[in-house]
């Protein structure tokens, strides 16, 4: 009985202290420190001068956390009148902050300061920046540093790349291209008359990792996004996220002045269409003053673009850029374009259209580069664009939406993919060239540089489908402010945020973070393997599929696997020359291409003897089998850490698991069914698919994979 009472005492209290949580509160919970922490992170009082929408944000915000995590907001007092006050501003709008004289030069506009200093014989913490919004960057950081029990230490930090904006693939009507998190957040019916609070903790959680631009609808625009209509409910979005530093950008379709004002051409050239240009960055500007400009697809994938009347990118970026230039204004084109030629390599035509155009484009125009050169795969090698275009601002596009990489469910940390991608070393001014140099415009002394997220951000309660896609959102930020940072520290940062500080809890996890990326391109995609998924919806795997409407849309064409070997020779294709040396030459030979591109560079026979000293198809089967293991190694760490966290988020982890593991199985075995047919070699003793290939080309879109 005795034993009965104590466990249900332990079970209450651990009910009490593992509330459950739906995850809306993302990385900001704000929860109670423990006891041992209250001093270490004691204040006595707010000490913040000045008035502003964005001071103001930053002190709201650290009350609110200060709340939350001490008990008490902090008084606010106008001098520091005894030990532990908390500092915030910036000379301008703090005689405190400008009597302390402190080091801000090196900090730039956003750049913020930490610094534990002693005003008037009282021990006191500072806040400090050149700007507001550097101040709001601070607060958060230092809301961070208790949030994940680090001790408060000097801290200065400024972001490396200027435009870190998240693209929303959001639709007018709510729908959401490449979305798996519910509607779109932006509801453009109840704009202007209604600022959805949720507005404000989406610029919360933006500002809390440094994003300073939002595009908040489709790159597939709809032309009426450039109409007077959605001119004012764009603008009521701009001000309410204007105090958190967020600027808004505009997706807009090429052909918008023939669909909102009948023109006859788009043609760039074209001086009615130039007017039509000017009259409406005017009609922006005048309701958003910091509109920060265009993000523009053309002629891609269908888009109508400049190509249409003979024109070239150029042309089109140049045109628009010249209309918003008077205002301070950024053109973002991208450069996600192929032709559809069977005869050419999709991964060559990026580089093929725009390197020619290297030097005509205007400054404020940034060539947008995914980061691969095909789309967004589980792993790609860099797209070799960014080497090629030195006089031209480049900005690395990367996809945080999970496209191609499980969508909602699978746990995937796309950390080291974005770590692989920044720390890649293009080669195009000797060593050290690295993509994080070229987004950054170092590299080649660009004035305008930045990078871009393809958002996973709807409705659903947790913002981004799963809890664990939420670091995704984060580490999309961190590593925009700060290019160098590495995929393990963020990490751990995000996870002794969103759960708790616990090393028990945080190392398993952050171990488990880091393997996930290496797992999934395991049971999908090995060895260089790419877009072998289901047409349409790119949702599980269809290596056989030769049925869409266009060669480079069929997975066939990307493996192109037959009796005598599996891969593609993209030596052949003119690819492999397209990098800078010695890149160029160490993937124009087997041996020297890194086996995780293997067959992205190459086309070999199933008997081919890759570094282990098993044959290709051997190895094939065993990057799958691995990959599969390596779920059912995150289904068992995750299971022993159920005491750590609350039923509703463990619960949705582990459910997401499960249906993760089946997915990787169907993914293993029905690639393994495919490629069996041609390799010639047996399977393992202790292997075989379940099913013949029969069963998994017939399995409908979305069907459930077999248990
Ligand atoms: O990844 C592909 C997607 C399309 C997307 C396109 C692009 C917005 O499948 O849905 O369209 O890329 O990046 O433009």
């Amino acid at each position: 009985m005795r034993l009965y009472v104590c466990a249900l005492a332990a079970a209450m209290l651990f009910a009490t202290a593992a509330k459950a949580e739906t995850g809306y509160d993302l990385w900001l919970r704000y929860t109670p420190v423990e006891a041992q922490y209250k001093n270490r992170y004691a204040v006595s009082a707010i000490v913040a001068g000045a008035s502003s929408p964005t001071l103001d944000a930053a002190r709201d915000e650290l009350n609110r956390g200060l709340a939350g995590m001490l008990g008490a907001a902090p008084a606010t007092a106008g001098t520091v009148t005894g030990d532990g006050a908390l500092v915030i501003g910036t000379p301008a709008s703090s005689s405190v902050v400008a009597g302390l004289n402190l080091p801000l030069n090196a900090l730039g506009r956003e750049g913020y300061l930490i610094r534990n200093v002693v005003i008037g014989g009282r021990k006191a913490t500072v806040i400090a920046a050149n700007s507001d919004v550097g101040v709001l960057y601070g607060a958060f950081a230092y809301l961070r540093l208790i949030q994940s029990r680090q001790p408060i230490a000097d801290t200065l930090s400024a972001p490396k790349t200027k435009i870190r904006i998240l693209n929303h693939w959001d639709n007018l009507d709510r729908s959401v291209e490449r979305g798996y998190a519910g509607a779109s957040i932006f509801n453009w019916h109840t704009l202007p008359g209604h600022i959805s609070p949720r507005y404000i903790d989406y610029a919360r959680a933006n500002a809390s990792i440094g994003i300073n631009g939002m595009v908040p609808n489709n790159v597939n625009a709809n032309a009426a996004i450039l109409s007077a209509e959605y001119i004012e409910k764009a603008k009521a979005l701009a001000d309410a996220l204007r105090p958190y530093g967020i600027r808004l950008y505009l997706s807009v379709r090429w052909s918008a002045p023939m669909e909102i004002s009948k023109l006859k051409t788009a043609d760039p050239m074209d001086p009615a269409v130039k007017a039509w240009w000017q009259a409406k960055a005017a009609e922006i500007y005048k309701a958003i003053p910091d509109f920060g400009g265009f993000l523009v697809k053309a002629n891609s994938e269908g888009q109508p673009g400049p190509q249409d009347y003979g024109r070239n990118h150029a042309d089109g970026a140049n045109l628009i850029a010249d209309v918003i230039k008077p205002y301070g204004g950024v053109v973002m084109w991208r450069a996600f374009v192929y032709a559809n030629d069977p005869k050419l390599d999709r991964a060559t035509a990026a580089y093929k259209e725009f390197v020619p155009l290297d030097g005509s484009f205007r400054d404020n125009v940034v060539v947008q580069v995914k980061n691969g050169p095909i789309d967004f795969m589980p792993r790609e090698p860099f797209s070799p664009l960014f080497a090629a275009m030195p006089k031209t601002s480049l900005m690395l596009e990367l996809q945080i939406t999970k496209e191609y990489l499980g969508q909602q469910t699978h746990l995937v940390y796309l950390g080291p993919l974005f770590e692989e991608t920044l720390k890649a070393d293009t080669y195009a001014r000797g060593p050290g060239s690295t993509i994080a140099k070229i987004t950054d415009g170092s590299l080649d002394g660009h004035a305008t540089s930045g990078v871009a997220g393809v958002a996973n951000i709807g409705n659903d309660a947790d913002w981004s489908g799963s809890i664990f896609n939420q670091a995704n959102w984060y580490v999309f930020g961190r590593m925009a402010w700060d290019t160098e940072i590495s995929a393990r520290a963020v990490a751990e940062e995000w996870t002794r945020q969103t759960f708790t500080a616990d090393p028990q809890f945080v190392n398993p996890v952050v171990n488990m973070m880091m393997a996930s990326r290496e797992a999934v391109v395991d049971y999908m995609t090995p060895l260089g393997l790419h877009h072998i998924m289901a047409y349409g919806h790119h949702m599980g795997p269809a290596p056989w599929d030769d049925t869409g409407p266009r060669e480079d849309w069929r997975p066939v064409y990307y493996h192109r696997a037959a009796k005598d070997g599996v891969g593609v020779d993209r030596v052949a294709s003119g690819y492999a020359a397209q990098y800078r040396s010695p890149l160029k030459e160490r993937f124009s030979k087997v041996a020297a291409t890194p086996e995780e591109y293997l067959l992205w560079f190459h086309r070999l026979p199933w008997d081919y003897r890759v570094k282990s000293g098993r044959t290709l198809w051997q190895e094939m089967v065993a990057h799958y089998r691995r990959g599969v293991d390596a779920v059912a190694k995150m289904q068992s760490d995750w299971a022993a850490l159920k005491p750590y966290v609350d039923d509703e988020r463990f619960g949705q982890v582990t459910s997401f698991l499960a249906i993760q593991h089946r997915e990787a199985v169907w993914w293993r075995d029905a690639c393994l069914a495919y490629f069996a047919q041609f390799s010639g070699q047996p399977f393992p003793p202790d292997y075989a698919p379940k099913y013949p290939l029969s069963y998994y080309q017939a399995m409908p879109i979305y069907a459930s994979p077999p248990p």
